[in-house]
Order: C-alpha cells, then sequence, then structure tokens
C-alpha cells in the first residue's frame, strides 16, 4: 500500500501561504551580510583585468601600508592548501584534462576576473581601495575566446595540458548512422545555446572564523554540508571542527552549487590571522566571476521517414567550459544526454559530447543544468522537421510521443524513464489554447503588421538527483553518491523540528515539508519547523539542486515522519488499551478508528514519551525522534507542454510574448502554489535567455556583459501572466509519487519560444534563428529577406 494511502492527506495538496515569506517580505530574514561578527575584517580580491596573461611580478607594498589594511596575499602565500579548487566528475573511462585551480592564480591568469591577490583590512572601502594599490605586471599571452577555434588547440588557455579539449564522452543506442542513412528525411541543423548568467539577487557572500581550530563558515551557498566536506579536505581540518552555515540564501539558480575561492580565502585568512574574515561579492563581480551557464554549439541531426516516423536523433554537443573546471563542469551536457530522446520514441540515438577550454569565466550548473540545452536543440529540431515533412508540428509530436500504457519506459540508452503521459499535458495545453482562434488571429494581425507566432515545447526531463549507485563515483562519476537525510524531533509539548540535508535558497522548503510532515503526525503545519543549511543541526545532506530536494529530501522527511507516526500509533494503542492496528492519523490527532473521540495529541503522545515514563508500552525507548537517509531506486521524470504566443513587429524585429501556457506533471502536489511558482520563475529564467539575456566577451576575451546595464533581464512589464494548469501522473519510485519541478519551466522553455519566433517569420522565408532572439538579430534576418513585408 502507498503511503498516499495510509495518511489521508489534509494539508499536502493545498496551497499553502509559503511560511517562510513574513520574515523575507518584511526584512526579518538574514543573510551573511546582515552578520557582523565582533572583530570581523573584510577581504577585497585583485582580479586579472588580462583574459590570458602571464604574472611578472605583484607589488603590495603600497596597499599594505595603508590605513586599515591588515595584509596582502598573493597566491604564493596559500601554498599550505593541500587541495586545489574541486572538481567532482570522474565518469569511469573516461580520460579527463583537468586544469588545476588555486583560489589565487599560481603563475598566469586564464580569465579577466582571475583572483591574483586579497586585500584583508579594518573595513569593506579600505579594502576595496587597497585592491586598486595592489600593481601586478602581466605578459600577455594570446588569447582564445571562441570555442570552436580553442578545439583547434593553435592557442592553449592551459600551456602544461597540450591540448585545450578536455574530455569527449558518448552515450546512445541503436545504430544511429544507419537509421540516418536509411531515412527519407534527414534534417541538420547548427544550434548555439548560448552563455548565460545565474542572476540571483543576492550575489555571493562568506564569512569565516577560525578560533580554537574549529572553522565556522557561514556561506550564501546551495550545499553547505559540501562544503565543511571540502574545507576539512583542503585546510586539513577535522571535519567534524568544521561547521557551513547557509542563512538565507537569496536565490542560487545552480550560481550557488560551487566551491568558490573566495570561501577559500575567507577561511585561509581567518586562520592566519585569528579574526573573522568577510566578503561580499559586488553585482560586477556576480557577473564576472560566479559561473555561467549554457555555452554549447550542438551539431544536430533528426531522421524520420516520410509519415512523420522519428528514426534517428544525433547531437555532436561542443561544450565550453571556460578557464577551468567547476564542480561539476563537464558533466553538465551529460546530464542532458540522459533525456537526449525527450517525450518520444526514438529508437537510434547518439550524443557526443566534447569539452573545450577557453579563456573565459568556467561555466557549470545553471537552472537545468544540460536538459534546457538537451530539450532546446530536440525541441528545435521537431518543429523543424514538422517543416520539412509539411507536418503539423503537433501532429508529429504526437505520432512520435511514448504511449501512457509503455511505462516504466526503458530509452535505447538504458535509462528507464518512471511514469508519463504525454499526450494528456498536450491535450490541455491545446483546449486552453484555442487553436482555431489563434490561427485566424495570427492571419489578421498579419494585415496590420504583426507578425505572430506559436510555437510548442513538449518535454520530459530527469531529476531528483540521487540514486547514490547510478550518479557515484562507480556510476555516472560523482565525486559523492546522492541521496538526502531528515531529522523529525517532536519535542515534549508536541512541536516538530525537521531538519533536512536541503539547503533552499527560494523554492519553499519550509512550508511544503511542513504539510508533508503535519500530515503524518497529525499536526498542524504552522507546529512544524523546518530547519535546513546548517551541518551542526542535523545528519549529512547534499543540498538543493537538480530538482531533488521534495523527491528526495522531502521523501526522507516522510519516511522519517511515518517511523515516528508508528512509534505515536503504539503510544497510543497503549494508553487506549486497544489494538495499534487500530488507531489512525487525522484531525489533528491519532485516534481509534470509527471512535474519534478517543484519541490523542500529538503534545499529549509527547508528553508521555518524555514525562510520564508510565504511560509508554514497556520496554519501549523513551522520546520522539528520528533520523532517516533515503536513497531512491531511480531517478524520477516529469514533464509537460508549453505553449508561447509571440508577435513580433515586422518593422522593428522586436518579439513579445503575448500568452504563455503552461502544463506540467510532476506528480501529486504536495502545495500547488509552490510549484506555480517555481513554474513561473522556471518560464521566465528561458524567456530571458530566449530573447534578451547573453553573457558576452569580445575577441580579446574582455567581459561586455558586465552589469545590469548591458546584461538584459527581463522584467515584469516584458511578460504576460502565465497560465498554468497541472496532470499528476504519480512516479512510482518514492512513496509520494512526487517528481521534481523546480527546473522544468527552464526546461521547456527556450525552445517554445524559438519555435514561435520561427513560426511568425517562416512566411517571409525564415526558417531558424539562433537565441538570443533580440530585436536586432530579428531585425537582420527579416532584412536579410527583404525587409518588413508591405
Ligand atoms: N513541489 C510541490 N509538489 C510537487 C513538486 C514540487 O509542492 N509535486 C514543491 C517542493 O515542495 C518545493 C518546490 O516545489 O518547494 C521545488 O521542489 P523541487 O522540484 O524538488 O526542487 P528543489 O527544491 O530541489 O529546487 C531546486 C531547483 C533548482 S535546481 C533551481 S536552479 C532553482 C529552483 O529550484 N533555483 C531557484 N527554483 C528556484 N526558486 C527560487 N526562488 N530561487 C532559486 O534560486
Amino acid at each position: 500500500m502507498s503511503t498516499i494511502e495510509q495518511a489521508p492527506a489534509k494539508h499536502v495538496g493545498r496551497s499553502l501561504r509559503r511560511k517562510e515569506d513574513p520574515r523575507l517580505i518584511t526584512g526579518r530574514a538574514q543573510y551573511v551580510d546582515d552578520i557582523t561578527l565582533h572583530g570581523m575584517l573584510h577581504m577585497a580580491v585583485v582580479r586579472s583585468p588580462e583574459a590570458h596573461a602571464r604574472i611578472v611580478s605583484i607589488d603590495t607594498a603600497a596597499a599594505s601600508a595603508m590605513d586599515g589594511v591588515t595584509a596582502v596575499f598573493t597566491g604564493e602565500d596559500l601554498s599550505d592548501l593541500l587541495a586545489p579548487l574541486p572538481m567532482a566528475w570522474a565518469p569511469p573511462g573516461v580520460e579527463m584534462k583537468v586544469p588545476e585551480r588555486w583560489p589565487l592564480a599560481r603563475g598566469t591568469v586564464n580569465h579577466v576576473g582571475d583572483a591574483v591577490a586579497m586585500v584583508v583590512g579594518e573595513d569593506k572601502y579600505v579594502v576595496a581601495d587597497a585592491a586598486q594599490a595592489v600593481v601586478v605586471e602581466y605578459e600577455p599571452l594570446a588569447v582564445v575566446v571562441d570555442l570552436e577555434e580553442a578545439l583547434k588547440d593553435e592557442v592553449l588557455v592551459h600551456e602544461s595540458l597540450g591540448t585545450n579539449k578536455t574530455h569527449e564522452w558518448s552515450m546512445g543506442g541503436g545504430d544511429v548512422a544507419a537509421a540516418i542513412a536509411a531515412a527519407d528525411v534527414v534534417v541538420e541543423q547548427r544550434i548555439v545555446n548560448h552563455r548565460i548568467a545565474g542572476a540571483p539577487i543576492e550575489p555571493r557572500g562568506v564569512i569565516a572564523e577560525y578560533r580554537s581550530g574549529s572553522l565556522t563558515v557561514w556561506s550564501s551557498t546551495q550545499v553547505p554540508h559540501l562544503l565543511r566536506l571540502f574545507f576539512a579536505v583542503q585546510m586539513g581540518i577535522a571535519e567534524d571542527h568544521v561547521r557551513c552555515i547557509a542563512p538565507e540564501v537569496g536565490g542560487g539558480f545552480g550560481g550557488k552549487l560551487q566551491v568558490c575561492a573566495e570561501e577559500t580565502l575567507c577561511a585561509w585568512a581567518s586562520k592566519q590571522l585569528g579574526r573573522p574574515v568577510k566578503w561580499i561579492e559586488t553585482r560586477s563581480e556576480n557577473m564576472a566571476v560566479s559561473h555561467h551557464g549554457r555555452d554549447q554549439v550542438d551539431y544536430v541531426t533528426i531522421a524520420a521517414k516520410s509519415d512523420g516516423t522519428i528514426t534517428a536523433f544525433h547531437a555532436n554537443i561542443i561544450q565550453d567550459c571556460g578557464a577551468y573546471l567547476g564542480l561539476l563542469t563537464p558533466m553538465i551536457p551529460e546530464l542532458g544526454a540522459f533525456v537526449m530522446t525527450g517525450c518520444y520514441k526514438i529508437p537510434n540515438v547518439k550524443t557526443d559530447i566534447t569539452g573545450v577550454l577557453t579563456n573565459k569565466y568556467i561555466t557549470d550548473a545553471i537552472r537545468g543544468a544540460g536538459r534546457p540545452e538537451m530539450t532546446h536543440m530536440l525541441e528545435v529540431m521537431i518543429d523543424q522537421l514538422a517543416a520539412r515533412l509539411e507536418m503539423d508540428p503537433i501532429e508529429l509530436r504526437r505520432k512520435n510521443f511514448i504511449p501512457a500504457d509503455e511505462f516504466p519506459y526503458e530509452t535505447p540508452y538504458g535509462i528507464t524513464y518512471d511514469s508519463g503521459d504525454y499526450a494528456a499535458t498536450l491535450d490541455r495545453a491545446l483546449e486552453m489554447l484555442d487553436m482555431d482562434a489563434l490561427r485566424a488571429e495570427q492571419a489578421s494581425l498579419r494585415e496590420q503588421g504583426t507578425l505572430r507566432g506559436v510555437g510548442f515545447s513538449t518535454y520530459t526531463e530527469i531529476c531528483g538527483l540521487a540514486p547514490s549507485r547510478a550518479v557515484g563515483p562507480k556510476g555516472f562519476g560523482l565525486g559523492i553518491g546522492l541521496y538526502e537525510s531528515a531529522l523529525i524531533r517532536v519535542h515534549p509539548t508536541g512541536t516538530v523540528t525537521v531538519f533536512t540535508g536541503t539547503s533552499p535558497h527560494g523554492q519553499g522548503h519550509e512550508t511544503g515539508f511542513a504539510q508533508i510532515v503535519a500530515d503524518r503526525l497529525g499536526t498542524d503545519p504552522s507546529c512544524v519547523e523546518v530547519i535546513h543549511g546548517d551541518t551542526a543541526t542535523g545528519p549529512m545532506g547534499l543540498g538543493t539542486y537538480g530538482s531533488r530536494s521534495l523527491s528526495v529530501g522531502g521523501v526522507a522527511a516522510a519516511h522519517a515522519a511515518e517511523k515516528l507516526a508508528e512509534k505515536c500509533r503504539e503510544i497510543v494503542a497503549f494508553n487506549l488499551e486497544a489494538n495499534v492496528a487500530d488507531i489512525e492519523v487525522g484531525d489533528g490527532r491519532f485516534s481509534l478508528v470509527g471512535d474519534p473521540d478517543k484519541g490523542m495529541t500529538l503534545a499529549e503522545i509527547a508528553g508521555c514519551a518524555y514525562i510520564d515514563a508510565t504511560a509508554m508500552p514497556e520496554g519501549m525507548e523513551l522520546g520522539l525522534e528520528q533520523s532517516l537517509i533515503y536513497d531512491p531506486s531511480n531517478f524520477v521524470f516529469p514533464f509537460g507542454a508549453h505553449v508561447c504566443v509571440i508577435d513580433i513587429d515586422a518593422v522593428t524585429g522586436k518579439a513579445e510574448v503575448v500568452r504563455w501556457i503552461a502544463v506540467d506533471d510532476c506528480g501529486p502536489a504536495i502545495n500547488p502554489m509552490l510549484i506555480d511558482g517555481q513554474i513561473h520563475g522556471g518560464i521566465v529564467h528561458a524567456i530571458g535567455q530566449a530573447l534578451f539575456e547573453r553573457i558576452s566577451y569580445d575577441e580579446n576575451g574582455q567581459l561586455e556583459t558586465g552589469s545590469f546595464v548591458s546584461y538584459a533581464l527581463p522584467s515584469a512589464a516584458e511578460l504576460p501572466s502565465f497560465e498554468t494548469d497541472r496532470t499528476e501522473t504519480p512516479s512510482p519510485v518514492n512513496s509520494l509519487g512526487v517528481k521534481g519541478v523546480g527546473e522544468a519551466g527552464t526546461i521547456a522553455a527556450s525552445a517554445a519560444v524559438t519555435n514561435a519566433v520561427i513560426d511568425a517569420l517562416r512566411p517571409l522565408g525564415i526558417d531558424f534563428i539562433n537565441m538570443p532572439l533580440t530585436s536586432m538579430r530579428v531585425w537582420e534576418a527579416i532584412q536579410e529577406k527583404g525587409g518588413a513585408p508591405a
């Protein structure tokens, strides 16, 4: 019997307002920069203005002499560090070229913003000024910025590696070459998935305090436990003497899933100087040296029979890693390759990936991490194929969907999709859209100079990152297996604390997890506090990313609560002199089946467990506390259908999203409002990439988009209200039936925008444009075809 049946849901499924919001919207939340410690020093980083250069000399004398400066350190000073910054992916059988990456450069700088020295002093203004006074002499080296140029190895980013190619990796099934040779139709396309920023509201920030042999670090991170593990290794401090705390974190979008140079710099400097050290990233630093995402060039081929049956899909991906490899850099496209067939039954598939180094900052996981790129290329190619076949793209999708009755479905490359009903989400989206009316509007708008387009994206993704055996060292090659932990403590008065190893930074776990636990313990979510982001409170956890928190961490909390509920039932049965099997939880208490007046509240049960041992069954351990680690058997595979309706001004090229329909399926909703919030944010992220955002470097490796003046984030004014709905197809993988949703909108949406823009422009003879579909790019495409229609 599933857990859902055992514990009748009361709070689960409700759009409860977020418990965390009052403190966030009244300014009561505590972010890293709100913390001041006694005797705290401040740190600023001296960064390279050169994209590639040998460091000839560093003169710190003037900076050191400035009032209020405590110390200036360079890479040589940090020679006692036991390990460089980590890269955590080593798949068995894949040869990786990994350039060493130290928190302060040793000998050369390899991208603009590379850290060369740090200045520590009494206040943040002093150290900012002193950083300017550090004189670094550079001998410039040749720069390579374009990833395809870099592959030629004519300019090497790291001379010592002898190549810019970091690795090659392939995955697939069937016989792609034979299927392409035998196909009726073959469509090829070069698709550029350009570099973007994570752009959280709160840039990164760190405070480190080394005192009496123990290190405490407050960091705006998504992974406090991983950080602790790393500090233990890098600084040689016993893990139990390291505590990492992620206080309130103002968004991460993957950008804080990293072990950062500045975290080490603060910790190391605190140990040297015996005082706490703080560093708060500026927005310009955030744009330059918080990792970027995407940045790959994809050579894609799709093959089909003339009736629209897709027979093969091949992607040759070149990934721009930047100048070094971050925590997960080379793994990102591989994660996308796990869902290279998307929603479709494609018997022959292959993804070939090549990682390449350039003189730019590192790329790594940004919301979706590989899956937006994979979905983008597949969904754009579906529309390209439909056009070639002169077939309705909706019908082409439908024809190739994996049917609902074929789940669990094993892909040709050995991944098992858990559950799905792709046609159901598409049907619902079409119902909401009214395609006939839309096509009629499209025709009349065209006469008025507005080019309207409609674009679809039907996606499935892989998330719920775990299970340990699949992703760990002997599986997919991560340095550590992924599982999640929960510790639940019912206090003597019946209030509940849940400690989770997940580390939310905007997702609303305090609310959703409280709903799950409250239902299982017969209490109200307001009586359940969820504590996260502190390695000193709960068991080892792996953090929040990969839309894993609910389907791994939330399920851990559910299981721990169920174990506690079992103990509660035994205590109640003992006190009512009833059978355990006759005690049920519901309506705020544990009571006798068929006689709800006879029962006990959680507070009364806790009273037995902590206060009156005679009210406990003989031999039962006192207290009400349960710790648990959950390691699922498989990933989970959410899916959905997104529709973008876009209007393009034929004269200016400006594209405006006028309607967005999203029907997503992430299993049974714990809290529909949380899901909507995640979907909204996810879609905006992808619309941003598709229409506006782009991290750009010039040919000398200078960052051209170093602030929000030049990096265009969309605001509410550029966006329509989203029309969302859900279907609920439970996953058989976990007892809640849930799947992830935190990245779904981002994974789905960029292809829908691109397909809509191409749909609008196709009558002008334009059949493909790469993102970002800025007014300039669209205008140029229209000009190439003779300008706006009269
Ligand atoms: N949820 C639910 N019912 C479901 C599925 C999910 O109520 N059936 C809720 C969960 O309880 C949780 C939220 O939806 O509150 C997201 O859950 P999940 O999909 O498990 O994703 P994570 O919590 O692991 O969040 C990670 C994901 C990622 S990878 C990025 S990047 C991201 C994102 O979430 N960054 C975010 N959402 C973000 N939201 C904010 N505000 N800020 C970020 O930086």
